[in-house]
């Protein structure tokens, strides 16, 4: 027999495998930081927080350099995600349950608060495919903000779900299974994880693990505060020494799951993907308060600039993500929905959403998405200091539209990843093109607009900002 017949005799011998190898449903996990800005890593930009199983996540798949959240805040964000639709499409845009500004100068629509049971979840979709998913941590889809029956997410198609024991700064007030009274919750929700890892080892799963920290209570470990506060060098960006604990835990809980993965063998049919919430919160009612800091982006959570939603991103898909690479195209929350679909073998032409899958620039990080703009709506205000807003990116120009003004400010993020030089001005045409593309989108997706508010009452309206300062 020749060469050329001894290798295909054996090709069609294998193929069986082959194809199982190549049909085998991948698992995913879905690590969600809360309120961890776009520097908030080593491998994006960190002078003072470290993260190695984080970083070497990052050398191992696709690190994405333009990522953004789907909102300024966390709801609407979640809710992304798990439909693959915009918040503005939902009527899901602040943070449930929200601000209440009655005198504010703009009335701010009456929005939905809860995620409601006729969309479709990634963990429902998920399911028609053999899936099983659990939610781990922080969910607030709600209706009320905190637990309530019939919103949890295995009342939207997850079979298991853990939330956050009783606590206080972040450490457990009481035993909690395994865990004592003065435990970091990190610690514990990351057990949790570890433990659907372990139990679920021979069905492709959907872990989504999402994060307490590091939002406030900007509060982390005592070893680890005092070891990052001897590491603060002068003029560094990232100061704050429990922010530092609190990004350190989250990373040790990335660590132990992915050990659970190895440990199962698990770790070459896992797809991991790890991103953020919104930005980092840096300022409160006007004023700094020392958390983190997002720069070179312009402010931070609740803004209607870069700092207030672009995140760190990363997917690492065994197999296929170039190990080490950058994908600079414009991604957004929604995304992940059409993309685990899509890696899942799901085609169910039905589900109408707005993300796209990434599967081409997860094969290919140099490609393009066949998409013309990414679009945020936050008709709210917010307690940094923060008005209502609409923006829309398109390739490398960003318009933001501040409802309170009804003014544009159009910045080329190319140039000026900053966002300090307004150039509406001075570019009219591409102002009035992103503009109506903003509009378009708008009406298409069904947004809720402020409007002008009848009680508006400036004396009363500082009076309630006076009084949410103090408490
Ligand atoms: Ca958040």
């Amino acid at each position: 027999m020749k060469r050329d017949s001894i290798i295909i005799l054996v090709l069609l011998l294998f193929s069986p495998l082959l194809t199982f190898a190549v049909e085998a449903k991948p698992n995913f996990v879905l690590f969600l930081a809360d309120d961890l800005g776009w520097t908030g890593l080593s491998s994006f930009g960190s002078d003072l927080y470290e993260t190695p199983n984080l970083d070497r996540l990052a050398e191992q798949g696709v690190k994405f350099t333009n990522a953004y959240a789907a909102c300024t805040v966390c709801s609407p964000s979640r809710a992304a995600i798990i439909t693959g639709k915009y918040p503005a499409r939902l009527h899901l845009t602040d943070f449930i349950a929200g601000q209440n500004r009655p005198f504010a100068k703009l009335k701010i629509p009456d929005w939905q608060k809860g995620l409601q049971h006729d969309e479709i979840t990634l963990a429902e979709a998920l399911k028609e495919a053999g899936y099983k998913s659990a939610h781990v941590g922080k969910w607030h889809l709600h209706p009320s903000g905190g637990k309530s029956e019939d919103f949890d997410p295995v009342d939207h198609g997850f079979d298991h779900q853990v939330f956050k024991p009783v606590s206080k700064n972040n450490f457990l007030t009481k035993t909690s299974g395994e865990f004592s009274k003065g435990d970091f919750i990190t610690d514990y929700l990351a057990a949790e994880a570890v433990k659907v890892v372990d139990q679920w080892k021979d069905d492709p799963f959907f872990l989504y693990f999402a994060f307490h920290v590091p939002h406030t209570p900007v509060s982390g470990k005592a070893e680890l505060v005092d070891e990052y506060a001897g590491k603060i060098q002068t003029n560094a960006k990232h100061q704050n020494p429990h922010y530092a604990a609190m990004v350190h835990s989250m990373d040790e809980a990335v660590g132990s799951v992915l050990g659970a993965l190895e440990r199962n063998g698990l770790a070459e049919n896992t797809v991991v993907v790890f991103t953020s919430d919104n930005g980092g919160l840096t300022q409160r009612f006007g004023k700094l308060d020392g958390f983190t800091d997002n720069s070179p982006l312009r402010r931070g959570k609740g803004s209607a600039y870069e700092g207030g939603v672009r995140v760190p991103q990363i997917i690492k898909w065994p197999g296929v993500t170039p190990a080490g690479t950058d994908c600079s195209e414009p991604v957004i929350g929604m995304d992940f929905y059409s993309t685990f679909l899509e890696m899942a073998g799901v085609t169910d032409e039905q589900k109408q959403v707005d993300g796209v899958s990434l599967v081409p620039v997860l094969r290919n990080p140099g490609a393009e998405l066949k998409r013309e703009a990414i679009f945020w709506h936050y008709p709210h205000y917010h307690a940094g200091g923060d008005g209502p807003y609409s923006a829309v990116r398109a390739r490398d120009w960003r318009l933001i539209h501040s409802f309170e003004e009804d003014s544009v400010s159009l910045y080329n993020l190319k140039s000026d990843p900053g966002e300090k030089s307004d150039l509406a001005a001075e570019n009219p045409g591409k102002a009035e093109s992103m503009f109506s593309i903003l509009n378009e989108w708008r009406s298409k997706v069904g947004a809720q607009l402020p409007e002008a508010n009848a009680a508006h009452d400036l004396k009363r309206e500082s009076e309630v900002q006076r009084k949410k300062k103090k408490k």
